[in-house]
């Protein structure tokens, strides 16, 4: 069994994407600026977006972190949108979701402009994806893809198995894994909470993603021997061992699932830094074609 480590692989993504900025600061441009806009008090989205300013910070990225109550508008939320869109300074935009109810998802998604859209969510450029065409990939199946490229993991040919169809990733990465592309040119299944008898599935499964969001619901009896198992799972639970009171679940077993695989990503330290990296490879992306 070979551990995906994900802290490793982000840290190497990291420190290419600081040489970049070594470079950039070099001609004596102006640097990748990331903008990230979080609304009211959810704990989890307060800690991701901390990790995305940090991650900016140390690759040499100038970020702006935006922090409203949970009591603004939509329309001043969107007014703020357009500002940034505006702004030639700030190569990406993204806004922490989930979004209080009074907020629609779907309008804040389609006010950010496609080109800085480094969350890779707006329509446009899940339609460019899913065409194979040049856009911002969503930052976990960009991590996640990553992950399996930089492991030189074959997968032309075998039998990928989603488990979960989010717009966030188990959608795309079903798209995203059936396309003409490596990492990619797998045989796709997606499964749902409407999907009967899932074991016969997840049995017959080479890659399995799991993005279901249900902690330790991937149990051994449903792998195949040999198989790569992708965990997107984190969810937070209270628990006595860790100084925070929390520690993080995945949404496979892991402690039974591992013998049995090739390869395997553990939670914390797999999929979840990585969606960190891929985020700011799509702003140093951003940076470089809005600026030239
Ligand atoms: C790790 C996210 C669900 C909903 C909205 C490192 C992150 C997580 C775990 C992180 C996530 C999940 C993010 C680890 C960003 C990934 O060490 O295992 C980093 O910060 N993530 C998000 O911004 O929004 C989410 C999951």
């Amino acid at each position: 069994m070979i551990l995906l480590d994900g802290n490793k692989t982000s840290t190497e993504i990291k420190n290419e994407i600081a040489q970049e900025v070594l470079k950039i600061k070099e001609t004596g441009a102006r640097l990748p600026h990331l903008a990230v806009i979080i609304v009211g008090e959810n704990g989890a989205s307060k800690t991701y977006v901390a990790a995305k300013e940090k991650a900016c910070q140390v690759v040499g990225f100038q970020s702006t972190v935006i922090e409203y109550p949970e009591s603004i508008s939509e329309t001043d939320l969107l007014k703020k949108i357009k500002e940034i869109n505006e702004n030639a300074e700030i190569d990406g935009l993204l806004v922490q979701l989930p979004l209080p109810k009074h907020i629609s998802e779907t309008k804040v998604t389609e006010a950010i402009a496609p080109e800085k859209d480094v969350d890779g969510f707006h329509p446009i450029n899940v339609g460019r994806m899913t065409q194979n065409l040049p856009t911002f990939l969503s930052a976990t199946p960009n991590g996640i893809l990553q992950l399996i490229e930089r492991y030189g993991i074959e997968t032309a040919g075998k039998h990928c198995v989603v488990i979960g169809r989010s717009n966030i990733v188990g959608m795309p990465m079903s798209i995203l894994m059936a396309r003409k592309a490596y990492p990619g040119n797998t045989t796709v299944t997606l499964c749902h909470s409407q999907t009967k008898d899932l074991k016969t599935f997840t049995l017959q499964a080479d890659i399995i993603i799991a993005a279901l969001g249900i902690p330790e619901f991937l149990k051994a009896e449903m792998v195949k021997e040999g198989a790569i198992v992708i965990d997107v799972g984190i969810t937070r639970v209270k628990s006595e061992q860790t100084k925070s009171g929390w520690k993080l679940l995945g949404d496979v077993k892991f402690d039974e699932v591992s013998p049995k695989c090739s390869y395997i990503t553990p939670v914390p330290g797999g999929v979840g830094p990585m969606t960190i990296a891929a985020l700011l490879k799509n702003t140093l992306q951003a940076y470089y074609s809005n600026n030239q």
